[in-house]
């Protein structure tokens, strides 16, 4: 896992996020620790999904909640200030409540189906993405099968960036499969 986040971030990767849904809270701070050390010296933030205790444990540079999760006020009060905190959002009404004084990004999805998440919910592809993007007041990450093609298309609907897992993780060669959507971002936003 570590390695995979090393090689994802020496291809070009700008964030990291820790998320394993079985995971505990220790196993996360153990991974979280590993992965803080490897990211050292990167400026690549370590953004760690649900887990406020880890997050606070490992000092990580984020917290990523969903809609089911503790609400995002209460959240901000228990992390330390300054640390970044995203939300979940799959529809415009919840876009349009997303309080900017609270939560500094959105991740917005899933754009397709996706067999890493198995419980999500309706695909609402780019014209969705285009929707929520428009309504929410913080910048946007697109997520939910996305991979090689699809940066241009994420940032036409206005996205800011684009999160992945299986187009890098589960690939033979993650640095390579960074380095291509990472070039791909690159041109698409010029
Ligand atoms: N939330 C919505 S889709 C998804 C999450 C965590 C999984 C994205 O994984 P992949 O492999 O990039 O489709
Ligand atoms: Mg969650």
């Amino acid at each position: 896992m570590v390695e995979t986040a090393r090689l994802a971030v020496a291809g070009g990767a700008t964030v990291v996020q820790l998320r394993d849904k079985q995971a505990d809270t220790n196993a996360m701070i153990e991974c979280g620790l590993a992965l803080k050390s490897a990211l050292a010296g990167t400026g690549v933030p370590l953004i760690v999904n649900d887990d406020v205790e880890a997050a606070i444990a490992i000092s990580a540079e984020g917290l990523h909640v969903g809609q089911g999760d503790l609400g995002v006020t209460e959240v901000r009060r228990q992390i330390p200030a300054g640390m970044i905190l995203g939300l979940s959002v799959g529809t415009v009404e919840l876009a349009q409540a997303v309080d900017p004084q609270l939560v500094d990004y959105v991740g917005v999805g899933p754009v397709f189906a996706t067999r890493t998440k198995l419980d999500h919910k309706t695909p609402i592809g780019f014209d969705g993405l285009a929707r929520i993007a428009r309504a929410v007041p913080v910048p946007t990450v697109a997520i939910g099968g996305l991979k090689e093609g699809h940066a241009a298309q994420v940032l036409a609907a206005g996205a800011d960036g684009l999160a992945v897992v299986s187009a890098i993780c589960g690939t033979t060669d993650p640095q390579a499969a960074a380095r291509k959507l990472a070039i791909e971002i690159r041109e698409a936003s010029r």
